[in-house]
């Protein structure tokens, strides 16, 4: 059994005053792999103290003390990188595929915000003014369990850079990965309190960590949902926030791409991570008279996919991470069916010889209309919708027509049509021919998919309140 029964505090691993036990199960087989003891308020609010305490001197700090504890806790979070594949694959189901790659970042992180701070001017002056760039105080992170440990590396890397101190809670289905991250922030040598780390509920040291009034700002991914009540917390004490939360991401398909090259890629990418991924590019838009020839590439590549345990190599798709999660996406492969898209591949059930966990078929539809809730609603799962237009302006309507806007994508011969497409998206993120990742480049939502930005140097901002002094 492998337990996480400490929380981190002031530098150290102490037991919770929380009781309640919360069960880690493996969701390729169901079977029991630990317990978390959960944290509670008074564990919350320790933190938060510590914290505080911390912060007196950490925001202090000088830009190259922080490049120092930066480059600290690459090298410590890179040591344990085996460690972080191997229990992200037992405890939420992750593909070796997909956490190795995830994992493959988690240093980029902390060097990009050394990158940042070599330049950052934290003070500056406008005629004979100084604006201040200051730390914004103690800063909650809260966290899902689809990219657990990258989003925490990626938020505390942002805080240190700026001189916050920081509260971390995972989600509770990620508890065992966070522990080893913790693990691996104590060994790179912060002072005392500057990171902390409380597992727990989200009613309860969520709700906590976004009602206490030591918190100066939180920084959340997780779903639209959960976002909006945090922003109604949050409001009673102004604190700041950045908030990553859902998304349904177009991947426009223009007249003139190959489409032999670019459904491929489609197919896999709406899969990425078991389909458990924000920025999945889960509603595909395709030229109405192009409809069978993609049809035919995209249900031959999806029959190709392996859906199959989550440590095998070779598998693409890996289980839902919780019974509660495979529901859910079941719910909605039942609705598209009800609704009247045409099941193009995959479907309701569970694919043979995997009965025991929460695995989903690779499921296509095709003739969906935008309307339906199968193109409206985040499934979270490996489910890709099939979207016909007639004219690219039908493209770009239907694009934007959804309540969400983290990421969108676009496929074309032409890079430049593609860019003239591209400034008509309303999304946060628009990658041109292919999946791209730059820790460097602002990420973040329009509309529901949420608020400010994370990485590089507009992910620092956010955690800055500026402070002008006039002479
Ligand atoms: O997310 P939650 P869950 C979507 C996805 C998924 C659904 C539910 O569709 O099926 O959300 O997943 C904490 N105050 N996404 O339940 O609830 C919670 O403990 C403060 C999409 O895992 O949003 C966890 O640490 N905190 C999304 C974190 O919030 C609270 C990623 C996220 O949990 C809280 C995750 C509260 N009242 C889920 N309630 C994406 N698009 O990446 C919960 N939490």
């Amino acid at each position: 059994m492998k337990n996480v029964n400490k929380i981190y505090i002031n530098g150290e691993f102490v037991m919770p005053h929380g009781t309640e036990i919360f069960d880690l199960i493996n969701p390729a087989n169901n079977i029991k792999i630990g317990e978390v003891i959960l944290a509670d308020e008074t564990d919350a609010k320790k933190a938060i103290e510590a914290a505080k305490t911390a912060f007196i001197s950490f925001s202090k700090s000088t830009a190259n003390e922080r490049i120092d504890y930066l480059t600290r806790l690459k090298t410590a979070v890179e040591k344990r990188k085996q460690d972080f594949i191997e229990t992200m694959i037992e405890e939420y189901g992750g593909t070796y595929q997909f956490v190795t790659m995830s994992n493959g970042h988690t240093g980029a992180w902390f060097d990009s915000m050394i990158e940042v701070l070599k330049k950052f001017e934290f003070e500056r002056t406008i005629n004979s003014s100084t604006v201040r760039l200051q730390p914004v105080g103690v800063v909650a992170i809260i966290t899902p369990w689809n990219a657990s440990n990258s989003s925490i590396a990626s938020k505390v890397a942002t805080a240190i850079a700026a001189g916050c101190t920081v509260v971390i809670k995972p989600s509770e289905m990620s508890s065992l990965q966070t522990q080893v991250l913790m693990e691996a922030f104590h060994d790179a040598g912060l002072p005392k309190g500057v990171i902390n780390f409380v597992t727990g509920l989200g009613n309860v040291v969520g709700a906590e960590l976004t009602t206490h009034p030591d918190i100066a700002k939180i920084s959340f991914t997780g779903s639209t949902a959960v976002g909006k009540s945090i922003a109604k917390n949050a409001s009673e004490t102004m604190k700041r926030l950045t908030l990553e939360l859902g998304g349904k991401s177009p991947n426009i398909i223009l007249d003139d791409a190959d489409l032999d090259q670019v459904i491929p890629v489609a197919v896999y990418g709406a899969y990425m991570n078991s389909g458990q991924a924000c920025i999945a590019p889960t509603r595909l838009l395709v030229p109405q008279e192009k409809l069978d020839e993609v049809n035919a590439i995209a249900k031959s590549v999806a029959e190709k996919i392996i859906v199959g345990l989550p440590q095998n190599e070779s598998t693409n798709v890996g289980p839902m991470v919780s019974i509660k999660q495979f529901e859910k996406v079941q719910h909605y492969i039942k609705t598209g069916i009800e609704e009247g898209a045409t099941l193009l591949a995959g479907g309701l059930g569970k694919p043979e010889r995997l009965e025991a966990g929460n695995f989903v078929k690779a499921t296509v539809f095709t003739n969906v209309r935008n309307d339906m809730k199968i193109a409206q609603e985040e499934i979270f799962g490996p489910v890709l919708s099939i979207i016909p237009y007639k004219i690219e302006e039908d493209a770009i309507r239907i694009a934007n027509d959804t309540p969400y806007g983290l990421a969108a994508y676009i496929s074309s011969a032409d890079n430049e049509r593609a860019a003239r497409v591209a400034e008509k998206i309303d999304a946060g993120r628009v990658c041109i021919n292919g999946f791209r990742h730059d820790p460097m480049v602002p990420f973040g939502g329009f509309k529901q998919s949420g608020m400010g930005r994370e990485y590089g140097e507009y992910g620092l901002e956010p955690y800055l309140e500026i402070k002008a002094i006039l002479k």
